[in-house]
């Protein structure tokens, strides 16, 4: 070892046993907020991401979760969490399209394959690097959490072939790419919040909404909805920020206790997620929902339609990400 080195591995050695003993860390009482109840995949990580905040910062940092969408929808709290008017959230990455372009990638119809795929991309260099242009924008990306694979509920007729979404009012996300997507299958697309959606499904303002099997249940959709089908079009990732205002605030001790406790919740999340997941669909029968498979045949006209809307969003985040992300997808399918 050369004499710098040794001094840099000392030099390490001391700043690990200083914040061992004497980590900077301040009490602090942290704005958590999520669009689902506190029953539901998303409440119940949000739980063990405070849990593990609490643990990690010898009880200084206190999360305050706030669900059900009562600090706002996704894109209210977006702009709270930019103007430092609230600490943190998650949600939808579908929802920040309009402060971060790049987020768009994820709404690519049909990118993963599988969860393990999505993990891989999201977690990788790819992931990092669509996260890391919100600090740009006001806010700080942690860790991706999974909201799932996407299924089709409506009340108007069971959904088997493309032509029975004609006319069908659909409620999407407030995205474009979502917007395109569910146009150029023939439905009627209308982009709400999500803390709208049940009472337009009841009241029949729309008559149908995508969501995974997770959200259909914990939401309760079941009760507004009818037929189910399974269409699994798009993976939609949820992402953990945090206010850049607040975060430029805090310690790197700080900052490391929020980053290790999202990371801790993000294993949980995604485990609990498929687990429950796996399980969803027939609980959603027992429930009375009517569901539909699509044949290959019409699962394959409904992708041809949808992966139409690729070009586009290969302009809208740049062709070199796009590029990049087919390249990567490619060599995992490969190995
Ligand atoms: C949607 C999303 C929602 C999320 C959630 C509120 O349909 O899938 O589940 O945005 O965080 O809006």
């Amino acid at each position: 070892m050369k004499l710098n080195q040794l001094f840099a591995a000392i030099g390490l050695c001391l700043l690990a046993i200083g914040s061992a003993t004497a980590a900077d860390i301040k009490p602090r009482l942290i704005r958590f907020g999520y669009g689902l109840v506190e029953q539901s995949n998303q409440g119940r990580a949000t739980k063990v991401f405070a849990d593990e905040v609490d643990k990690l910062s010898g009880g200084k940092m206190k999360i305050r979760a706030i669900g059900a969408a009562a600090l706002g929808s996704d894109i209210q709290m977006q702009q709270a969490l930019i103007g430092g008017a609230q600490e943190m959230m998650v949600g939808s990455t579908a929802t920040l399209v309009g402060i971060s372009k790049e987020m768009a990638l994820w709404d690519t119809p049909f990118l993963f394959n599988n969860a393990k795929e999505a993990d891989t991309i999201l977690d990788g260099p790819i992931g990092e690097k669509v996260k890391a242009k919100l600090a740009d924008n006001g806010m700080v990306g942690l860790v991706y959490w999974e909201n799932g694979f996407r299924n089709l509920t409506n009340n108007k007729r069971p959904v088997a072939k493309l032509e029975d979404l004609d006319g069908v009012k659909l409620r999407v996300m407030q995205n474009t790419v979502f917007l395109d997507s569910f146009k150029t299958l023939g439905a009627n697309a209308v982009p709400l919040p999500f803390s709208e959606l049940f009472t337009a499904l009841e009241t029949k303002t729309v008559d149908g909404q995508e969501n995974p099997y997770n959200t259909i249940l914990s939401s309760k959709f079941y009760e507004v909805q009818k037929y189910l089908t399974v269409t699994n079009h798009v993976y939609s990732p949820w992402i953990v920020t945090v206010s850049k205002k607040y975060w430029d605030g805090l310690s790197k001790d700080e900052q490391n206790v929020l980053m290790e406790a999202a990371k801790k919740s993000r294993d949980f999340e995604r485990k609990d997620t498929r687990d429950e997941a796996g399980k969803a669909l027939a609980e959603l029968k027992t429930k009375g929902m009517q569901i539909n498979e699509l044949t290959p045949a019409e699962a394959a006209r409904m992708r041809d339609k949808l992966t139409r809307v690729n070009a586009s969003i290969g302009a809208g985040v740049g062709m070199e990400l796009w590029n990049e992300t087919q390249a990567e997808l490619a060599r995992i399918r490969g190995a």
